[in-house]
């Protein structure tokens, strides 16, 4: 039933290929060299040590219909290239509709220049696509009228800082006035915002802010289950080169009625969170907050400790931890969860940086990891979990920013198999920034 551990060895060689970079590259033309550069170094190393083909499994081509509709809607970064024709100039964001048709998977593109990149986007409802992006920061509603896509400006703010960043959002209805809102995480002024939809207008109201804060990640729950929704968020110092003393935690906002009450969750001193996830992955009926605590970085980038995938429960009004399980990488930025493997059981996914795609299974009070896939990489390495076909069991899309590519994972057979559904013409002329679904 479940897969073992025989590429443990090689994931753990891989993730010390690892090299420099805060990983925060779009919208921060200075970084920008070393981000594509070091992106590139990793491919080859991946290239490398990796024996496995990419040859998709024609079974599995003409078993996969999609589901009418039913779209993944990937966000990134685009670049143009620089005089001597390498791609580090930041250029665009832009999001790729992708739907399974016959045999192949056809694309959609929105490409918009007044933001150099498209960190996240979400169905909203019948009422088109949000996007958020950055430098220039932007929130945009697309709506397709005539076969064609336009967008309306819905917040437009700058913070006063180097930077202006929307740079993660996700949507609840925090206020329950039957319309969903927008929590959202931003750089560089550690502004943490809800935007809640007025109707005509949308009202935002700043939870939090501090100068020289970068603010990664938000999910929504409701862990202490008292009907009242909270924000997580993420606020860590700026990125660094080298990751060395880059401390951060996670902060906690839950609405009372009225606006949010604020309380810490974890604090670290010389490492951050990046990556945060609520979902009920034991089953118990009960959410979790998982993070993805980065390693604690020496000099040289030697990884002192390395990545620790955290679980903290709310018990009593507080919050206890436990570690699910260590990879041996710098940084991990995408966690997700849900039964992929079909057993009527919640994995949790997390997909690292240089350690390759990870498959974490809940049994017993412990997790069991396994990598499912170590050549597959990058710096953000977006992970979700959608079923494309309809036939309510989950597939895995990764973003292999090294590769350049988009990969679906089936389990089938007690293995996952996987297989390309979008390459890009040119491995680096962009970054991936995020996956999610959506019924169009
Ligand atoms: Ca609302
Ligand atoms: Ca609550
Ligand atoms: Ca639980
Ligand atoms: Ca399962």
């Amino acid at each position: 039933m479940k897969l073992k551990l025989k590429l443990m060895s090689v994931c753990v060689a891989l993730a010390l290929f690892g090299t420099g970079c805060g990983g925060e590259s779009p919208s921060k033309k200075p970084e920008e060299a070393s981000t594509q550069k070091e992106a590139a170094t990793t491919q080859t190393s991946a290239e490398n040590t990796s024996a496995k083909p990419d040859v998709p499994s024609s079974a599995l081509i003409s078993e996969f219909v999609g589901k009418p509709g039913r779209t993944l809607l990937v966000t990134q970064s685009n670049f143009a290239q620089n005089d001597e024709g390498k791609f580090v100039v930041p250029d665009s964001g832009e999001l790729i509709m992708l739907q399974p048709a016959a045999g192949d998977w056809k694309a959609e593109h929105i490409r918009d220049t007044e933001s150099n990149v498209f960190h996240k986007a979400l169905q909203y409802g019948g009422e088109g696509i949000f996007t958020i992006g950055a430098n220039e920061a932007m929130l945009k509603q697309w709506q397709k009228k005539d076969g064609k896509w336009g967008a309306d400006t819905k917040w437009h703010p700058t913070f006063g800082g180097k930077h202006n960043r929307l740079r993660d959002f996700e949507m609840a209805d925090f206020d329950k006035d039957g319309k969903n809102d927008f929590a959202i995480a931003t750089h560089d002024q550690g502004v943490v915002a809800v935007a809640f939809n007025r109707g005509e207008k949308w009202d935002v109201q700043e939870l939090d802010r501090k100068a020289n804060t970068f603010v990664h990640e938000i999910e929504i729950g409701d862990l202490d289950k008292d009907g009242n929704l909270e924000v997580y968020a993420t606020p860590s110092m700026p990125n660094t080169a080298s990751g060395v003393d880059q401390g951060g935690g996670v902060v906690r906002y839950e609405w009372n009625g009225k606006s949010f009450d604020k309380s810490e969750v974890v604090h670290y001193q010389t490492r951050h969170i990046k990556e945060v996830l609520v979902a009920d992955v034991d089953g118990d009926g009960t959410q979790e907050l998982y993070a993805a605590l980065e390693a604690e970085m020496g000099e040289n980038y030697s990884i002192r400790t390395p990545v620790e995938i955290m679980r903290y429960d709310m018990k009593d009004g507080k919050f206890v931890s436990k570690k699910v399980i260590s990879i041996n990488d710098r940084f991990c930025r995408f966690l997700t969860a849900g039964d992929v493997d079909g057993d009527g059981k919640n994995e949790l996914i997390a997909a690292a940086f240089a350690a390759g795609v990870w498959v974490m299974e809940y049994s017993g009070g412990e997790y069991k990891g396994e990598c499912i896939d170590k050549a597959s990489g990058g710096f953000e390495h977006a992970a979700y979990l959608a079923d494309m076909n309809g036939d309510n069991k989950l597939e895995l899309y990764v973003a292999d920013d090294n590769g350049g590519v988009l990969r679906q994972y089936i389990y089938k057979d007690g293995k996952y198999d996987s297989r390309v559904i979008f390459k890009r013409p040119n491995p680096k002329s962009a970054m991936v920034w995020n996956i999610t679904v959506a019924d169009l």
